[in-house]
C-alpha cells in the first residue's frame, strides 16, 4: 500500500485549507467543497478557526489518488502559530507550498521554504488563486526563482484572465517544455547529462518523468503547478503530481517500532488522544509504550487514516498516520524509538512574552491548569510562574496567538483572562570566558560538594553544551547528572535575568563525601554528600564564573517587507528610521514599491498599527523572526523567579542553608 504524508505549507490566505477542501472534493470524499469564508471546511473544525477564518491547528485529512493514499495535513500560515508547522515537519514524505499568484513570495513562504529545504522534504509548488484579477504567470516564476530558488520547472501555463482562467498542463510533446525539462534535469543528473549531450539516445518520456521524480524526491527540483482552489482549475494536475512525483513513505516492517506524535488533542470527555505517524515495525492496540525515561502508558484504542476517512484499528502500520488512545502523559513532539529527524527546533521561538492572569482573582489555580493543558498542545507556549510575586506569564508569537489562547481559555475552560505588559523576550549571550570553584568543607562552602565550572562563548545557534574535564568516575553519575541538569536550568536566568545560549560549560573540578555513617546507625546526611548538595551549590558557582565571563543582552531582530505607494517609500522610511529599523535600498517600482530591512522585535506591533495611517490603508507589512543582535545603550533586566544566586546570603537563606 503506497502512502504520502503530505504537508501543505503557506503563508497565511495563500489557500491551504480551501485547496485541502478541493482535493477532498475531486478526490470523492465530499460531494461539495466546503468554504472557508462560510467556516464549513473539513480541516477548520475548531469553532474559532471558523469564527475568524484562519487556520489555527494543524488537521489531517486523507483521500486516494490512483491508489496512493494521500494523508494531507493543512497546516496554519499564520506565523503566531508556527509551532503548530514546527511538529508536522518530523512526518512528511512531501510537501505543497501554496503561493497566491497575486501576491506571490511572501515572508512566511520563505521561512517555511528554507526549512523543508534544509530538512530535505521534497516540494511541489502550487501557483494558486488564478482565477483572481492580478494573477500572474511569467513574473510570478521569475518572482520565485529570484525570492526563492532557481531550482524549479513550470509544469502548466496559464490562458485566460479572472474566473476564466485555465491551467493547462504542459506535456512533453511541447519541444520548448521537453528541452527545457531536458536541461534542468541535465544539471542535476549527471547520468542524464552524459546522455543528452552525447546524443546517444533521445531520452524516452516516462525515462524522463522518472528522472524528474527522483530529483524531486531528492530535492533537487520543485515543479510549480498552477490553478485555483476555487474554481478547480489545475488541481487534477496537482494532484497527479502528488500521487506520482513524490517519493512514497518507506520503512522496514521487522525493525523496532519507531515513530512520531505531531499532535495532541482533547476527545469530548477530555481523554487525550495523539496524532502518531510510524516510520519502522508498527504500533499495536495494548501495547505499552516508553516515551521517555518516566513517561509511558498502554494503548487502548487505535483508529487509522484511510480511504478518505478514519477507521478503528489494531494497528498503526508503517508510513500510516493513526489516533491514539490510552497515552495518559503524552506530549506533542514525542518520539517513539529511535527519532527519524531530527527534533531539534527548526523555527525561531517566541519573542514575546505577556502576563495573563484571570479577571476573577480567585481563578489562579484554574488558569495554571488550564495552561499547562494548552501546553501539552503547544510547547513553546513556555508558562512561567513568578511564585513570590503570583504572577504567571507565557511566550507568544504574537498579538493573534494571543487573542486566541484568550478566547480558547474562555471558551474551552470558563476563564476570563486579561494580559498586561507584553515584552520583547531578550537572551544573553556570553562575552569571554570565566571559570570559578569551591571546595567541600571550607569555611565559605555550606554543602558537602566541590564543583568547578568554566563558562565560554559557543557558536550562534549551538545553545548549551555540558563537557566534563574531570574523570567520569570522579563522583558518582548521578552527582553529575545532578550538574548537569542544574546548569541548564540555571542559565534560564542569567546575569540579567533573560536565559543564556550559545555557551559551553566546563566541569573542570569535583570532589564529594562517599555514603558514611557513625558506627551501628544509619546513612548521614552531614556527612555524606547528595545530588541535593550539588543541586544547591551549582548555581553558584555557575553564576561567579558567568560574572566573571560577563554577558551581552541581546534582542530579537525581524527581517521586515512593505510594500506600498511608490510616492510614501521617502516618508516610511524616516518613521522606520526612528524605529529602530534599518531598511536596505528600497525597490522603486512606478506605483507600488517594496521596502526590505530589519527591524526590532519590539518596533514591530506598533509600526503595524502605524502603518495603514501612514500609507493611506494600502501599505503590506510582513516581518518574521530573522537573529538576535547586541542591545545598544542600557540592557533590558528581566525580574528574577528563582532563589537568585547572584546574591549569595540571600540565596543561601532561601535554600535553608545559612553558615
Ligand atoms: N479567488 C480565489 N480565492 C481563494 C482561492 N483560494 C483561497 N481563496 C480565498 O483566500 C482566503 C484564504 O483561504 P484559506 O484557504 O483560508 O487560506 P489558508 O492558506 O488556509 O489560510 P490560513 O490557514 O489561515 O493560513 C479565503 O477567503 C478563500 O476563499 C482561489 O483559488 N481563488
Ligand atoms: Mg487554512
Amino acid at each position: 500500500m503506497a502512502i504520502v504524508n503530505l504537508g501543505v505549507l503557506a503563508h497565511v490566505d495563500a489557500g491551504k485549507t480551501s485547496l485541502t477542501e478541493r482535493l477532498l472534493f475531486e478526490a470523492g470524499v465530499i460531494d461539495q467543497p466546503g468554504s472557508v469564508d462560510e467556516g464549513s471546511t473539513q480541516t477548520d473544525t475548531l469553532e474559532l478557526e471558523r469564527r475568524r477564518g484562519i487556520t489555527i491547528k494543524s488537521a489531517v485529512a486523507s483521500f486516494l489518488i490512483d491508489d496512493v493514499t494521500i494523508n494531507l495535513i493543512d497546516t496554519p500560515g499564520h506565523p503566531d502559530f508556527i509551532a503548530e508547522v514546527e511538529r508536522v515537519l518530523a512526518v512528511l514524505d512531501g510537501a505543497v507550498i501554496v503561493i497566491s499568484a497575486v501576491e506571490g513570495v511572501q515572508a512566511q513562504t520563505r521561512v517555511l521554504f528554507h526549512t523543508l529545504k534544509r530538512l530535505g522534504i521534497p516540494i511541489l509548488f502550487f501557483a494558486n488563486k488564478i482565477d483572481r484579477r492580478g494573477a500572474r504567470y511569467a513574473s510570478l516564476i521569475s518572482d520565485i526563482s529570484e525570492r526563492l530558488t532557481d531550482s524549479i520547472v513550470a509544469v502548466s501555463e496559464v490562458a485566460g484572465n479572472g474566473a476564466d482562467a485555465v491551467s493547462h498542463p504542459l506535456t512533453l510533446a511541447d519541444s520548448e517544455f521537453r528541452s527545457g525539462l531536458v536541461e534542468a534535469l541535465a544539471e542535476r543528473d549527471e547520468e542524464a547529462l552524459a546522455e543528452f549531450v552525447t546524443g546517444k539516445r533521445e531520452l524516452s518520456d516516462s525515462e524522463l518523468t522518472r528522472r524528474l521524480a527522483a530529483q524531486v524526491a531528492q530535492g533537487n527540483l520543485h515543479p510549480i503547478f498552477f490553478g485555483s482552489a476555487i474554481s478547480g482549475a489545475g488541481v487534477g494536475q496537482l494532484m497527479r503530481g502528488i500521487a506520482h512525483l513524490l517519493p512514497t513513505a518507506a520503512g522496514n516492517p521487522d525493525a523496532e517500532l519507531s515513530g512520531a506524535i505531531f499532535k495532541v488533542e482533547r476527545g469530548p470527555n477530555g481523554e487525550k488522544i495523539a496524532y502518531a505517524r510510524v516510520y519502522d515495525g508498527s504500533l499495536h492496540v495494548r501495547e505499552r509504550l516508553r516515551l521517555d525515561e518516566d513517561r509511558g502508558g498502554k494503548i487502548t484504542a487505535i483508529q487509522v487514516f484511510r480511504n478518505g476517512g478514519i477507521q478503528p484499528a489494531t494497528q498503526i502500520r508503517i508510513g500510516e498516520i493513526g489516533k491514539v488512545w490510552g497515552l495518559k502523559d503524552v506530549q506533542i513532539g514525542d518520539i517513539i524509538g529511535e527519532p527519524r529527524r531530527s527534533s531539534q527546533r527548526h523555527f525561531s521561538p517566541p519573542t514575546l512574552e505577556t502576563l495573563i492572569a484571570p479577571v476573577k482573582s480567585g481563578e489562579r489555580g484554574m488558569l495554571l491548569a488550564a495552561l499547562s493543558q494548552l501546553a501539552e498542545q503547544d510547547p513553546l507556549i513556555n508558562v512561567r510562574q513568578d511564585d513570590q510575586r503570583q504572577e504567571i506569564f507565557i511566550s507568544l508569537y504574537g498579538e493573534v496567538q494571543k487573542e486566541v489562547i484568550g478566547d480558547t481559555l474562555a471558551l474551552d475552560f470558563g476563564i476570563e483572562v486579561e494580559f498586561r505588559e507584553t515584552t520583547t523576550i531578550c537572551i544573553e549571550r556570553v562575552n569571554g570566558t570565566g571559570a570559578a570553584f569551591e571546595v567541600l568543607r571550607t569555611p565559605a562552602n555550606p554543602f558537602l560538594a566541590t564543583i568547578g565550572l568554566r563558562v565560554e562563548p559557543a557558536p550562534l545557534g549551538s545553545g548549551i553544551g555540558f563537557k566534563l574535564e574531570v574523570e567520569l568516575g570522579s563522583i558518582p553519575l548521578a552527582f553529575h547528572r545532578a550538574v548537569e541538569e542544574t546548569v541548564g536550568k540555571t542559565l534560564l536566568q542569567g546575569l540579567n535575568g533573560w536565559s543564556v545560549t550559545d555557551c559551553l560549560v566546563t566541569m573542570t573540578h569535583s570532589g564529594y563525601l562517599a555514603r558514611q555513617s557513625h558506627s551501628h546507625s544509619t546513612f548521614d546526611k552531614s556527612m555524606s554528600s547528595t545530588a541535593g548538595d550539588f543541586r544547591l551549590l551549582t548555581p553558584l558557582v555557575l553564576m561567579e564564573a558567568l560574572r566573571k565571563a560577563g554577558t551581552e543582552v541581546c534582542e530579537p531582530i525581524n527581517r521586515f517587507f512593505i510594500e506600498l505607494p511608490t510616492d510614501l517609500v521617502g516618508s516610511v522610511i524616516s518613521v522606520l528610521s526612528r524605529h529602530g529599523a534599518i531598511p536596505y535600498g528600497p525597490e522603486i517600482r512606478s506605483q507600488t514599491s517594496t521596502i526590505e530591512g530589519m527591524i526590532p522585535v519590539a518596533a514591530v506591533h506598533g509600526l503595524q498599527q502605524m502603518l495603514p495611517h501612514l500609507t493611506r490603508g494600502e501599505g503590506l507589512f510582513d516581518s518574521s523572526f530573522d537573529h538576535y543582535e547586541p542591545i545598544r545603550g542600557t540592557a533590558p533586566k528581566r525580574a528574577r523567579t528563582d532563589n537568585n544566586p547572584l546574591d549569595r546570603d540571600a540565596y543561601l537563606i532561601k535554600v535553608g542553608r545559612r553558615i
